[in-house]
């Protein structure tokens, strides 16, 4: 009957239309996956420092390695090249800024050659607490700072931790800066920290981290100052029998990425890359709180002679070196990082 061949011209045409609707859809959803994935190339970040594997940047850059994979569904791969492989830390941050070095992490020490303003941090005893200090460094005043880095093609992303530093040296134990008297005391490559020494009596003189241990060993140098997880892990204690737990200066340490290879990620591998190196400071900053319940009586164990220094007392021969830089840093800057 006509009505029954029409019924299956209707379901015909039907069918048809069913056909083209599911071939449509296919093809867009064929061409969207492959923008996505044009999208979401993969980056590999090699990452340049100046310290060991079980230093507190082996350990924070081995976190920040596996977030960063996690969180951009393993479209970032972060490779750690520790020991100055790449570089000191001013060859590194030159790297990073023309674009021959993905990224680093270098402490503040070097930064002054490149950004005035993170002379501040290198004021001796500027920094006492750091619950005090990580809302200051997190927050706006540290935020500027790494954006002044934009203005030399480098992108900072956050600041890692590499801590209060104490002096060490092969000749005397030091309780008053008068025991500093004529020693050689190596130094980084920093105006503030160098005036600082100078001030306090020592012979203060700058060298790459890289040559520390050997002039150390070769007595080319008395002294030097590192934080306790670097006397420990860079096998200072080895060739220095003195410690000084002076907590002369912080060192807050930049994590640094080419800024054009930064812009050039996707957002979203861009927003996975920051949340993935803010969990990996945090991480990095116990790591270190943690250590450094156990390692003076891990130094002693290990032969080294500790002294407790009045910090006031220092603190006070070295008041100088505030007036002699306030006007290179400014005045505002040093009272918002003093808390
Ligand atoms: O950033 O050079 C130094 O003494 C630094 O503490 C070291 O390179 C870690």
């Amino acid at each position: 009957p006509i009505y029954l061949q029409k019924k299956e011209q209707k379901m015909k045409k039907f069918v048809l239309v069913l056909c083209v609707l599911v071939l449509i859809a296919g093809l867009a959803f064929s061409t969207g996956s492959k923008e996505k994935a044009a999208e979401t190339k993969k980056i590999i970040l090699r990452v340049g420092h100046t310290l060991t594997d079980d230093s507190h940047y082996g350990v924070g850059l081995a976190k920040l390695a596996d977030l960063a994979k996690q969180k951009s569904n393993g479209t970032i791969e972060v490779q750690a090249f520790g020991n100055s492989k790449l570089g000191n830390e001013r060859d590194l941050i030159e790297g990073v800024s023309l674009g021959t070095i993905e990224m680093c992490l270098s402490s503040t020490g070097p930064l002054p050659n490149f950004s005035k303003a993170f002379m501040v941090f290198d004021l001796p005893f500027i920094v006492q607490d750091r619950n005090t200090f990580y809302p200051i460094l997190d927050g706006e005043t540290g935020q500027k700072m790494l954006e002044a880095l934009g203005s030399k093609g480098i992108k900072g992303i956050v600041f890692f931790e590499n801590g209060f530093r104490h002096i060490t040296n092969s000749r005397r134990p030091i309780n008053v800066p008068e025991d500093l008297k004529g020693l050689k005391i190596r130094l980084m490559e920093n105006p503030v920290h160098l005036e600082t020494f100078r001030v306090l009596g020592a012979n203060p003189s700058p060298m790459a981290f890289g040559e520390l241990f050997t002039a150390l060993q070769q007595k080319v140098m008395d002294g030097q100052e590192n934080p306790l997880l670097i006397i420990k892990t860079s096998k200072f204690y080895e060739v220095q029998k003195y410690l000084a737990l002076s907590g002369h200066f912080y060192s807050p340490a930049v994590l640094m990425v080419n800024d054009k290879l930064f812009k050039s990620m996707s957002p979203a591998q861009q927003e996975a890359f920051q949340q993935a190196a803010k969990e990996a400071r945090d991480f990095e900053r116990n790591f270190i709180i943690e250590s450094e319940k156990k390692l003076v009586d891990e130094l002693k164990s290990l032969g080294m002679e500790v002294t407790t220094p009045d910090k006031a007392v220092f603190q006070k021969a070295a008041e100088s070196v505030y007036t002699k830089f306030e006007a290179d840093i400014g005045k505002d800057l040093i009272q918002k990082v003093r808390g």
